[in-house]
């Protein structure tokens, strides 16, 4: 295995400017050096993946220095444009390389979001014409691969992509350490939460965590779940869902449970929400300030006032809690809103040790999702 300290060191030697990415679980010792390590100015985390290219572009502009662009897979199309558009030979020629976590990756079993993006990422990767390689595991092959990457995409004005496997990094010396003040766990403000809402009415969660939480309480509970629909890919796009179905829910309520990073990775749908403004949208943010689901590192939503945010982007309501027993007020001035409302609850970052994973198919809970829509509210 490689050690995070030793990748980045020939990243450094062979040139490399800017890192900036969206996290990944198989990064995640990665990130944790970079985050630890390296100079602000030296790194961002992108609301998204395009972002992130978009800003090993410009910091290339002003440098000359090719930027390290770091992924999961699941986030390669958002990253597709900017690469294709501006970073390609053909256009730009921007030099730079990406570093993509390999979920899915043929033979070794992962979650149903993940295996077709997994087989169909290197034939995607030949499709762009885009030059890559695998990370080896063993350092001195590792090393000399790094250098060609970055020669390669150097030369040929390019971005090449570096695709990483399961267990290639060792553990990181170091943590970033959080300071969120919140005490109430997000699987405990979940629970709250769902006990004020209808049983009628239609769920999305998002990507991550709070997904196979909802999935878990559901079972905990005896109840079916069958009209929640869980975000297992697509980061982000919960809320648009939501916004899909309440355009067809006049009287049924359509809550979207949200992530901060979730939130950033697409903000531009709240002012489109609230522009459709469905009197029957409810948005809750389940804010622990990181991406917790993926090994917690920081998003940007520590400069952001939530609900002063929604209520700039056109929302009818707007509040924020810090403390559960506040939530029956805050669920009731919520209802008596007409349009589109969102309540940000601050949580604390971590989940249960054991949490486990949705064990409906997707296929299996889109049907049953559907099917007890039909029936009114
Ligand atoms: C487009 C895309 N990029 C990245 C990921 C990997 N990913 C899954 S969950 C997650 C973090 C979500 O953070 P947040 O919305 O704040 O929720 P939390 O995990 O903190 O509960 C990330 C980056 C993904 N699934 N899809």
């Amino acid at each position: 295995m490689i050690t995070p300290d030793d990748f980045v060191g020939w990243l450094d030697d062979a040139g490399i400017g800017v890192f900036a990415g969206v996290p990944d679980s198989l990064l995640k010792e990665f990130g944790a050096h970079v985050m630890t390590e390296l100079p602000p100015e030296r790194h961002v985390i992108t609301a998204n993946e395009g972002s992130a290219v978009a800003v090993a572009i410009g910091s290339y502009l002003r440098t000359g220095r090719p930027g390290l662009v770091y992924l999961q897979n699941s986030g390669f199309g958002n990253a597709v444009n900017p690469i294709l558009s501006l970073a390609d030979p053909a256009v730009y020629g921007v030099p730079m390389v990406l570093l993509v976590g390999w979920r899915g990756q043929p033979g070794v079993p992962d979650e149903p979001q993940h295996v077709t993006q997994g087989r169909v990422m290197t034939s995607m990767i030949d499709g762009m014409d885009l030059p890559w390689a695998r990370l080896p595991r063993s350092p001195l092959e590792a090393a000399e691969v790094v250098a060609e990457a970055v020669r390669t995409a150097v030369d040929e004005a390019t971005p090449y992509v570096l695709l990483v496997e399961k267990d290639t990094f060792e553990p990181a010396t170091r943590r970033p350490t959080t300071s969120d003040a919140a005490t109430t766990t997000r699987e405990a403000a979940l629970a709250a939460v769902l006990e004020h809402i209808a049983d009628d009415a239609a769920i999305v969660s998002t990507t991550g965590m709070l997904s196979r939480e909802l999935f878990e309480l559901r079972n905990a509970t005896g109840e079916s779940g069958d009209r929640d629909f869980l975000t297992v890919g697509g980061m982000g796009h919960a809320s648009s869902i939501a916004l899909g179905i309440a355009l067809h829910e006049h009287d049924r309520e359509v809550w979207c449970l949200d992530g901060d990073g979730a939130l950033l990775m697409h903000t531009g749908a709240l002012p489109v929400i609230a522009d459709r403004a469905p009197s029957t949208f409810f948005h809750v943010v389940f804010n622990n300030g990181v991406h917790d689901s993926v090994g917690g590192q920081p998003t940007s939503i520590g400069v952001v006032d939530i609900p002063a945010l929604a209520r700039a982007c056109g929302y009818s309501w707007a509040g924020r809690l810090s403390d559960l027993d506040d939530l029956d007020g805050l669920i009731g001035e919520m209802r008596l809103a007409r349009g589109p409302r969102l309540l940000e609850l601050r949580v604390r970052p971590g989940a249960r040790p054991d949490l486990g994973r949705p064990t409906r198919t997707p296929a299996e809970s889109r049907r049953l999702f559907m099917a007890a829509l039909e029936t009114g509210p």
